[in-house]
């Protein structure tokens, strides 16, 4: 019997990216942008699409965005055979890693068509020999700077290693979940690990479980359909690979170790160290099985339950870092403060000002962009939309920017006529020019509602031209915010090099607010640069950096960011209603 291939929402959508750029490569008009946003579509839909249309047939795909009947004809080739005729078509004409590739900085369809025809260059190996030997550079159009960018991107890539970008793999997270949960004999599951900690990156996939009837539940779990590989199993330990490539450890443990088995396969490491010496030292010893005193259980049940014990109130997973978490809560323990910060919640978050629209290179009308966001419980939004120095997204310049102020104040009409409530702001994404100069002059900007700033450019400059640079930008009366400060794009771009204690001062001197930019592959600020800015008194947003109504749902890893970096809501300022955020703003 052949079984049926199975495809995450992740790898259907991988494939229409493919497919994006294999018509870009061919200079097809129009078909690169449509797979694009049928690519999106998919990526963050809730529920499995195969899973779907199994159940439901092409009803399925009426709730995608992007998907139109031509796209859904192919998918539907896909789940039935296995394939599709117009990808392997396609692929017959240029045989070549384009998802390897085009994650090389600097390196687009065009620029791997280009390097097929004239070098037979198929994947990130043969461009890093290529490139290696100065075969690049002597291409027509091709310099020898861009030369070593590839090379430096390439290296990067290879040292950042196979950490999996969490938002990017939370689908295929949840839906393992509720398959798991689907077993009978699970009594209860918790993916626990970095994952529980919201870290930027997963290593691997955690999951605990207690159910008494251990054999069973492992041998249902190796014959779900995302396993791929089984490295080893037994009654407590289960691990596997999936075919989306992440590694899945499964324990199960007996209901009276929930709570210590939760709090040791939570981490992080450091902090489980911290804790077994901490009880080492009242003569008890802590481990996965519970806290005991000789033979006796003390505790175990609950994770809370275990630092009672230990004399600590409860921590959250986004804290147990080793950053000062320990020595925080026995203060609170003892009554002094500082104790504890009382985090940002997951629901706290009244707006977000960092939102892009077909107007530029974002998938969706600003009216479509403010329904979703409405949809997704939020109170306002600013539409932020590129300037025109970045010209390959169709930045606005002043003209367009103020017509775009007029298109959004009848556009608030309209919908306050409609009975809807969220607010929208005008504002911008304002390009800052190599010098910290912006490429609006302050006259337009000072007609917005609220001004973003960002660098989209000149990434290597020296760490002190880099630094004076965005303070350049902060001095701007106008600018309220700079978005996603440091660039970085985890696995694939390092951070500029900034000063980042003096990008902090500059902020607090100058009243700027500094963004958690919430896209999974940006949480910039990161974590550790967000306690910074608490310790500071600098105030932050955390913002979606939405270009598809869709993407409202990554607020929640910018909110684990700032939790991650002990943020509480005083420092977000976006958890204040509009009428508060005024005042927060430079005038
Ligand atoms: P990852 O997978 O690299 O993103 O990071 P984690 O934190 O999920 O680490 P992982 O999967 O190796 O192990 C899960 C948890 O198990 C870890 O956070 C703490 C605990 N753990 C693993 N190895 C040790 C160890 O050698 N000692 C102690 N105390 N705890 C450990
Ligand atoms: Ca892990
Ligand atoms: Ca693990
Ligand atoms: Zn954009």
């Amino acid at each position: 019997m052949i079984r049926r291939r199975h495809f995450s929402n992740q790898e259907l959508a991988n494939i229409l990216y493919e497919m994006a750029a294999l018509y870009e490569m061919q200079g097809v008009q129009f078909k690169p942008r449509a797979y694009d946003r049928a690519a999106h579509g998919v990526e963050s839909h809730e529920e499995n699409l195969q899973d779907l249309f199994m159940e439901h047939g092409e009803a399925a795909f009426a709730g995608v965005p992007g998907v139109g009947k031509g796209i859904a004809d192919h998918l539907k080739e896909l789940f039935t055979r296995g394939h599709f005729r117009e990808y392997e078509k396609l692929k017959r004409k240029v045989p070549v890693d384009i998802v390897g590739l085009t994650s090389i900085e600097g390196v687009g369809p065009k620029t791997v068509r280009a390097l097929w025809e004239q070098l037979r260059i198929r994947d990130v190996d043969d461009l890093e020999r290529a490139a290696r030997r100065g075969m690049i550079s002597k291409l027509p159009h091709f310099r020898k700077r861009t030369e070593e960018k590839m090379l430096k991107s390439i290296e990067f890539m290879r040292k950042s290693g196979k950490r999996f970008i969490l938002g990017f793999v939370a689908a295929d997270v949840e839906r393992l979940k509720r398959m798991i949960e689907k077993i009978p004999e699970v009594d209860s599951l918790e993916v626990a690990g970095s994952w529980r900690r919201w870290k930027e990156t997963i290593g691997d996939i955690d999951i605990l479980i207690t159910s008494k009837k251990p054999k069973a539940v492992m041998s249902k779990i190796l014959a779900l359909p995302p396993v791929a590989h089984v490295y080893g199993t037994g009654s407590t330990k289960t691990n596997v690979r999936l075919k989306s490539g992440i590694d899945v450890d499964v324990r199960v443990v007996p209901a009276k170790s929930w709570g210590a088995a939760l709090n040791y396969f939570t981490g992080s490491k450091p902090h489980n160290i911290a804790l077994r010496s901490i009880a080492q030292k009242r003569g008890w010893k802590l481990s996965e099985y519970g806290l005991f005193k000789g033979k006796k259980m003390l505790a175990g049940k609950t994770e809370e339950e275990v630092y009672k014990h230990l004399g600590f109130p409860y921590i959250e997973p986004e804290l147990r870092e080793m950053s000062g978490e320990l020595e925080a809560a026995l203060r609170q323990a003892q009554g002094k403060p500082p104790g504890l910060p009382k985090l940002t919640g997951y629901k706290d978050l009244k707006g977000d000002l960092q939102v892009q629209t077909n107007w530029t290179d974002g998938s969706a009308s600003i009216e479509k962009m403010a329904d979703a966001a409405e949809a997704a419980g939020l109170e306002y939004i600013a539409v932020t939309d590129h300037t025109k120095s970045l010209a390959m997204t169709h930045g606005l310049n002043e003209k367009r920017l103020l017509e775009q102020v007029r298109e959004i104040a009848r556009t608030n009409q309209k919908r306050k006529r409609a009975g809807k409530k969220l607010v929208i702001l005008a504002g911008s994404e304002v390009n800052i020019q190599k010098d910290g100069s912006l490429d609006i002059d302050d006259k337009t900007l000072s007609k917005l509602d609220i001004v973003g700033a960002a660098i989209h450019s000149y990434f290597d400059l020296s760490r002190n031209e880099q630094t004076r640079r965005l303070v350049r930008a902060m001095e701007n009366k106008n600018v309220d915010i700079i978005f996603h400060p440091t660039c970085r794009l985890i696995n694939a771009r390092p951070e500029i090099q900034l000063d980042i204690e003096q990008v902090i001062r500059a902020a607090k001197r100058t009243g700027t607010v500094l963004e958690i930019d919430a896209y999974p592959d940006r949480l910039d600020l990161r974590d550790e640069y967000v306690k910074k800015c608490v310790e500071a008194g600098v105030l932050m947003s955390i913002d979606s950096d939405a270009h598809a109504p869709e993407h409202f749902s990554v607020l929640k890893f910018g909110i684990a960011t700032a939790r991650r970096g002990w943020a509480e809501r005083k420092d977000i300022v976006n958890t204040l209603p509009l009428s508060k955020l005024r005042g927060k703003l430079k005038s």
